[in-house]
């Protein structure tokens, strides 16, 4: 009988060569007569490279198009090889005195397999080191052209762009969807050079200084004893740090936000933070600040499906990206800015625009949009682009440029610093994903993994050795001159400014800005994440700071901690509400949204068939869930089941569709429990899915006897966002304006979930 590796392998052949094996006298096994042995490794014909196989842009790190596209392609020819380019013939047995024998040192396909795999891995990002991205293109609106000579922004200019989203705090292989701010990292592959827009999904940060970045890091990261908790901020060293800092108290209220545990990155506000500099064609330079702003609006996960997809699906994020680019739902944000005159003072409102613990809200000063992001395309190799993709917020391009706020001044140190040990040396720019699409031509040198092979004796200015190149360029020719700002008469000091005192009315605003159940989420946020520190006096500094943003934050707080609520030890100033900051209230586009079908496929089979069709219809993703795998037979046409009872979680969906009342599957209870299956109703599993749904504020609709289900699962039928109907599709028209509002609000005041 034949190896089934070895058939699977012919049957691709003749697919792909229509029938033609390797050339004759392909060598077996030593010892072996036959050429034809059994082995799944043996050598084959290759299927052709994927269209994407091929990698980024084949451009050189000196600007010069590569002599053929072999400099981007990791794989040629159709034969296992060496490092070398050796031909192999077998690569599952070391070589052996014999068959049972002491391996030899010789073997050096052994030891070069070994020694490679020991050094795969590289130092994870000290932060932001669990992330998940996309390849994409930018199209400016042209707009921005009275603020900037930012080539990439003029009208219908397409850049591609490559975006990484991340989680803070956590490994490499920690869960997606824990609370924590989250990366938002872009570059734009101008024809300017390359610009990075290294952002957050939150729009201020812990601390107003880069000196204490190590601080707030340390604090955060696990406890350096016994290395817990992992990607977690609910624990006594995070809060000892933001309470005794109080500039943290902002970007800390944040986080315990909805705004910390997203829907989706695709569902994902993102900030430039910073306030940066522009400069346009005519010299004149406006404070600005980006925002993006994505057309699916901003959505969040309850706490509790955060919890449960950190089991059941820990690359929650990570899988809806990249599910979504696959099946051609391509995520869009629209670039925008805020702007601000460029006054010697650099405020805006009494707003402090150097101090990175605020914003400006958006009623006082309006976003802006002056381009359209579109990620389309997924990575091909994880490694190769998402993990060594490398960002600077000092890449930067003319008409763009950085402001004095000490944050952004210290990162313009460290981005470029850490990928020297991240990436093992000063030549990560020459990385396919790194490379920039612009001409490249410096004058740095050598050092590790060089790939290019520089040309010329005179890598110094100024020479006559290499007829003077390459040439500084002027204004004229595009140089990214630096704009002349001022600079005030000063002293050196370790100090700052006094606007950067006040560390809790923003943090009041937004407070105040939250609507009833996005307070009672941020309620039990604190709650639980104070209630998880071991430290007493952490915990009464963390109602003291609550104290000072809201005395009914604190005291709902303080009960839950069975603590009594401290008094302010600030005057509370007075802040107005900014409606932009809540994420309820307003109606989103449904694309990708996704419905789950409960069926047992013996209730209206046609109904379901119809309904499904319509999801699809309205852009959004049906999913039919059954008691087993395999086809439900709606008469003709056969129905695929994706998710079954047992591989289905109410997390996955945004809403959910039930036809009549559900049977279990055979697999619902042990066998010596099947008496109680008949007796108790329904699969067990179904009145999860629909308990947690009706408890996370998820729409429910039903028909064909659905109400059974429903009360078993003890979901009354006359609750906010439940639907029942005579039929799929009365049921989805409801369902729609349901779905758009992303979540049932109105069941989060009556009860502590969330
Ligand atoms: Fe940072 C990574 C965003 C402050 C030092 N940062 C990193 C990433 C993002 C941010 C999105 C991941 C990039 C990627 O996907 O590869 N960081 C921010 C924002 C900040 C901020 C929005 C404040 C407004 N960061 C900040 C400070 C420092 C750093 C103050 C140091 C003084 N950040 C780094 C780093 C990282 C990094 C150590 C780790 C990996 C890397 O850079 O490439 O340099």
């Amino acid at each position: 009988g034949d190896h089934p590796v070895k058939a699977a392998v012919e049957k691709l052949k003749d697919t792909v060569t229509g029938g033609q094996g390797p050339e004759e006298g392909v060598p077996g096994k030593p010892g072996s007569e036959s050429p034809t042995v059994a082995e799944p490794t043996e050598p084959r014909v290759p299927l052709p490279p994927k269209a994407d196989q091929t990698g980024p842009k084949p451009v050189s790190p000196t600007g010069t198009p590569s002599r053929d596209d072999r400099a981007a392609s990791a794989q040629q020819g159709e034969w296992l090889t060496t490092a070398q380019g050796d031909r192999l013939y077998d690569t599952d047995h070391s070589l052996k005195a014999g068959p049972r024998g002491p391996v030899l040192l010789q073997d050096h396909h052994l030891r070069e397999k070994i020694t490679h795999f020991d050094h795969e891995r590289i130092p994870e990002r000290v932060v932001h080191a669990r992330g998940a991205a996309a390849h994409g293109v930018f199209r400016g609106y042209g707009n921005a052209a009275g603020v900037t000579k930012a080539a990439f922004l003029g009208e219908g200019m397409e850049t591609e762009v490559f975006v990484r989203f991340s989680t803070v705090l956590g490994s490499r292989g920690s869960a997606d969807t824990v609370r924590d701010t989250r990366g938002f990292a872009t570059k734009f592959y101008t024809t300017e050079g390359t610009f990075d827009l290294v952002g957050n999904n939150i729009p201020v940060f812990f601390i107003q200084d880069a000196i204490k970045f190590p601080d707030i890091i340390h604090a955060g990261k696990p406890h350096p004893d016994r290395e817990i908790p992992q990607a977690q901020s609910a624990h006594d060293t995070f809060w000892d740090f933001v309470t005794l800092h109080s500039e943290a108290t902002h970007h800390t209220l944040w986080n315990m936000s909805d705004r910390g545990i997203p829907r989706s990155y695709r569902m994902m506000e993102g900030f430039g933070v910073h306030t940066f500099r522009l400069e346009n064609a005519a010299g004149e330079t406006t404070l600005v600040k980006f925002h993006w702003k994505p057309r699916l609006g901003v959505h969040s996960l309850v706490w509790e499906e955060a919890q449960i997809a950190g089991g059941v699906d820990p690359d929650f994020h990570r899988r809806d990206l990249a599910d979504a680019i696959e099946a051609g739902a391509y995520p869009e944000w629209e670039l925008g800015i805020q702007t601000f005159p460029d006054t010697p003072e650099q405020t805006f409102e009494g707003i402090d625009l150097l101090d990175p613990t605020k914003i400006v809200p958006e009623e006082l000063a309006p976003v802006q949009p002056v381009g359209l992001l579109t990620l389309n395309r997924n990575p091909s190799n994880y490694f190769a682009e998402t993990e060594q993709v490398a960002f600077h917020v000092g890449h930067l391009v003319p008409g763009i440029d950085v402001t004095d706020d000490p944050l952004l001044q210290g990162r313009l140190f460290s981005y470029l610093d850490t990928q020297i040990s991240r990436l093992g040396g000063p030549n990560f720019a020459q990385l396919p994903i790194n490379r920039p699409h612009a001409p490249v031509n410096d004058m740095l040198r050598d050092g590790m993994h060089q790939t290019a092979v520089h040309r010329g004796v005179a890598p110094y200015r100024p020479n006559s050795l290499d007829g003077g190149c390459p040439f500084t360029a002027g204004a004229e020719t595009g140089a990214d001159i630096d704009v002349p700002v001022a600079l005030p008469a000063s002293r050196k000091v370790r100090e700052a400014p006094a606007t950067f005192d006040d560390h809790f009315s923003q943090a009041r605003m937004f407070w105040l800005s939250m609507s009833a159940p996005e307070r009672e989420h941020i309620v039990n946020a604190y709650s639980f994440e104070l209630g998880k520190c071991y430290e007493q006096a952490v915990k009464e500094r963390g109602l003291q700071s609550l104290a000072n943003i809201d005395p009914d934050l604190c005291s709902q707080v303080a009960a839950a901690l069975g603590l009594p609520a401290p008094a302010p030890t600030e005057p509370l100033r007075d802040a107005l509400p900014s409606p932009a900051l809540s994420q309820v209230g307003r109606a989103w586009p449904l694309d990708g949204r996704i419905i789950g079908i409960v069926t047992d496929g013996t209730d209206d089979l046609a109904g379901v068939r119809a309904v499904r069709q319509s999801v699809l219809d309205g852009g959004m993703v049906p999913l039919i869930i059954a008691p087993a795998g395999g086809k439900l037979d709606a008469n003709g046409e056969p129905l695929t089941v994706q998710r079954t009872f047992a591989t289905a979680r109410s997390i996955e969906f945004d809403a959910l569709l039930v036809v009549g009342s559900p049977a279990p599957g055979a697999d619902a209870l042990p066998a010596r429990d099947a008496k109680a299956k008949t007796a108790t109703g329904p699969d067990p599993r179904v009145r999860l899915l629909l308990d947690e749904a009706f408890r996370h504020g998820k729409a429910i609709g039903g028909w064909a006897g659905a109400e059974r289900v429903l009360e078993a699962a003890g979901v009354p039928a006359d609750a906010p966002g439940v639907v029942l109907g005579s039929g799929g599709a009365a049921v989805l028209d409801e369902m729609r304006e349901l779905l758009s509002q992303h979540r049932v609000w109105e069941r989060f005041t009556t009860g502590p979930v969330g």
